[in-house]
């Protein structure tokens, strides 16, 4: 009797400090989960996912469930301990009534058991909880199914025991239902969002299997990737073209544990996870700093010992040996220092110390014991810093240029009248003859046009750094105004728009490709803000009765024809190139903003165009080869 009132009295005195935690949550989620819109709603699932995979990583939970029912709420089942339910001794509560209502308690209740902790927030699920419409939890330890409900946070009852199961298997079933009140507007799940979390700590955490269903759809996939990460770099590389077979390794330092795998490719891109107790650390650090300082270390002895790099030559710098590889480093460390509560950058100063440790070692021995593999990351290596050295020589010629010469633009340019750069547009022409309609067709108020010398371009089919050397090039990147590479400045540039105007054939498509991929290796921040658009000239010409019609692809041919054809005789041409286009009919039909159709170029087109680029350009394996082997590959979520 005495005891049961004793109970009754510290849940008292709990209840108002609970409600109080409570209350703050659901006043200010921001501070716990980062907001009230779409990503703070996914980070509702993984705060509750990242309990369980606390439990995978301290090795006695190996399955983890999570199934987004009809009415969006959400349940996260796993094979861990089960949290425990005894009475707290301070709080003369049961354990699980503490991790679900009291902000931190969670992961790091019941006496630091574990080496390391995911956590996301650190808030832990109460947190969750609290932004939940109602949320229920059962338990299964020690035999005993037990069960708590509870409505934003708020317990309905103790704990209770509902039942018994047999077997050996413990674990935790958390469903929740998130707040409308809370997370206000048409914000709900994305399988898809979800689905690239957990592939991500499936590889980061090796061997645990993750399911995911969504019964709202009627879909599921489940990770599990005994590779670990390993498995993780050959997802990533699943439609490249690899030099070698992954380089992993693994060691534990100081109660650290360190992985990492490095696989290049021959692709442009820099592509690299890093993971701190699985969680994505997005702004890298030490971790991620141990890792570059050691294969660039490693490269360059390896480099000069065997003489691909002379005495004259200069190392190379982290920059080229970062192109073309893709990594990723795990960590997990059993007290991980963040650089703010969103967890995003790693800080533990001797991570960079292990790491630099463990990669060198590992990558030092394998270019060693691999010298085709270490030859091919040497040359990929070169052809970078060459591509570095031509961008720079390239640029410091528009700078000394444009000193000496005070800005002087190209004498090809037929540039506009108007000086507010938000309200121009440049043509970028292929061939003369085309050039010359442009500039009489054009609106010379606000269209520029800079004819570049098609031939050229085309018939030296050189690397990208020798194009980088050419004149015309040249007068492109100082008609824009902005430098290139790492000198780069959208600030100065000189249009609004940049439009490539190419012919319709195969040598307008090469020229095509070679712009843009200058500007995706060059000029990046010009296509991400959108200024890069290809001009749509038209295919045909089609006359019926005095009228001129246009057609831009073969289907509006065939449909313009049927329509006219009927009645009248009709002929219709085909434009071979853009320089059949008389000035009035190229300003019509493609210069004329009110008239024309412009694709804007997005980075996914430029970085198919790179790899269409190094295709055209050849490199030692039979380019058509690779390329279709290349996108004949599938997507898999097994090992591969
Ligand atoms: C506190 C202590 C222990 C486990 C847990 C919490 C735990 C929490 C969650 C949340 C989702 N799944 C979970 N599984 C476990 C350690 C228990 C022990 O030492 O037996």
């Amino acid at each position: 009797m005495e005891n049961k009132l004793n109970q009754i009295n510290h849940y008292n005195a709990n209840d108002i400090q609970i409600l109080e935690g409570l209350e703050a949550v659901r006043r200010r989620p921001g501070m716990y989960v980062g907001g009230t819109d779409i990503k703070a709603l996914h980070h509702l699932i993984y705060e509750v996912v990242d309990n369980s995979i606390d439990e995978a990583l301290a090795g006695v939970c190996n399955r983890i469930s999570v199934t987004i029912h009809e009415d969006d709420s959400v349940t996260v089942e796993d094979n861990g301990r089960g949290i425990p339910v005894d009475i707290h001794p301070e709080r003369g509560i049961s354990a699980l009534q503490v991790v679900m209502t009291v902000l931190h308690a969670g992961g790091k209740f019941g006496g630091g058991s574990y080496k390391v902790s995911g956590g996301l927030h650190g808030v832990g699920v109460s947190a969750v909880n609290a932004l939940s419409e109602w949320c229920e939890v059962t338990v299964r330890r020690e035999g005993k199914i037990y069960f708590q409900r509870y409505e934003r946070g708020i317990p309905q009852a103790p704990v209770k025991q509902i039942g018994t199961y047999k077997g050996e298997e413990t674990g935790t079933s958390t469903t929740f239902k998130f707040d409308r009140e809370i997370f206000k507007g048409d914000v709900n799940y994305r399988f898809d969002t979800l689905v690239t979390r957990f592939r991500e700590m499936a590889f980061v955490a090796r061997g645990v299997t993750i399911m995911l269903k969504d019964e709202r759809e009627d879909r599921e996939m489940t990770f599990h990737f005994e590779g670990g990460i390993a498995s993780f770099v050959r997802y990533l590389n699943r439609n490249k073209e690899v030099l070698h077979e992954p380089i992993y390794g693994e060691k534990e330092i100081d109660n650290i544990d360190i992985e990492f795998v490095v696989q290049y490719t021959d692709s442009y891109a820099e592509s690299v996870y890093t993971f701190a107790n699985t969680i994505n650390t997005i702004d890298g650090g030490t971790h991620l700093t141990g890792l570059r300082t050691a294969v660039t270390r490693s490269i360059n002895d390896y480099a000069r010992k065997v003489g691909l790099l002379k005495d004259s030559d200069p190392n190379f710098s982290g920059d080229d040996t970062r192109e073309g590889m893709t990594a990723i480093v795990s960590i997990k460390h059993p007290d991980p220092q963040f650089e703010s509560q969103t967890k995003v950058k790693l800080m533990n100063p001797e991570v960079q110390t292990y790491v630099q440790q463990v990669v060198g070692d590992t990558f030092s021995t394998f270019l060693e014991e691999n010298p085709a593999a270490g030859k091919a990351i040497i040359q990929k290596c070169l052809t970078s810093a060459r591509a570095r050295d031509a961008a720079k020589k390239a640029r410091d010629l528009v700078i000394r240029k444009s000193a000496l010469e005070s800005m002087t633009l190209p004498g090809k340019l037929a540039d506009c009248s108007e000086r507010d750069p938000s309200k121009t547009e440049l043509y970028i022409v292929e061939g003369d003859s085309a050039g010359g309609s442009a500039k009489q067709g054009r609106d010379r108020h606000f269209q520029a046009i800079l004819p570049l010398r098609g031939k050229i371009l085309n018939t030296e089919r050189a690397r990208l750094d020798k194009i980088l050397d050419n004149r015309e090039v040249k007068s492109l990147i100082s008609a824009l105004g902005t430098s290139v590479g790492d000198t780069f400045d959208i600030s100065g540039l000189r249009y609004n728009r940049i439009i490539i105007m190419t012919d319709a054939d195969v040598d307008g498509a090469h020229i095509r490709t070679l712009l843009l991929t200058f500007f995706f290796r060059y000029m990046q921040p010009l296509i991400e803000e959108g200024h890069l658009f290809i001009a749509q000239p038209p295919l045909y010409r089609i006359s019926s009765r005095n009228q001129i019609y246009y057609a831009y692809s073969d289907t509006e041919k065939d449909e313009l024809v049927a329509k006219l054809g009927g009645m009248n005789k009709v002929s219709i041409s085909r434009y071979k190139g853009l320089g059949e286009m008389n000035p009035e009919q190229l300003w019509e039909t493609t210069m004329n903003p009110e008239n024309r159709t412009l694709l804007q170029v997005t980075i996914e087109d430029a970085a198919e165009a790179d790899r269409t680029f190094d295709m055209l350009m050849g490199s030692q394996v039979p380019p058509r080869r690779r390329f279709i082997q290349t996108h004949a590959k599938e997507v898999r979520n097994l090992d591969i």
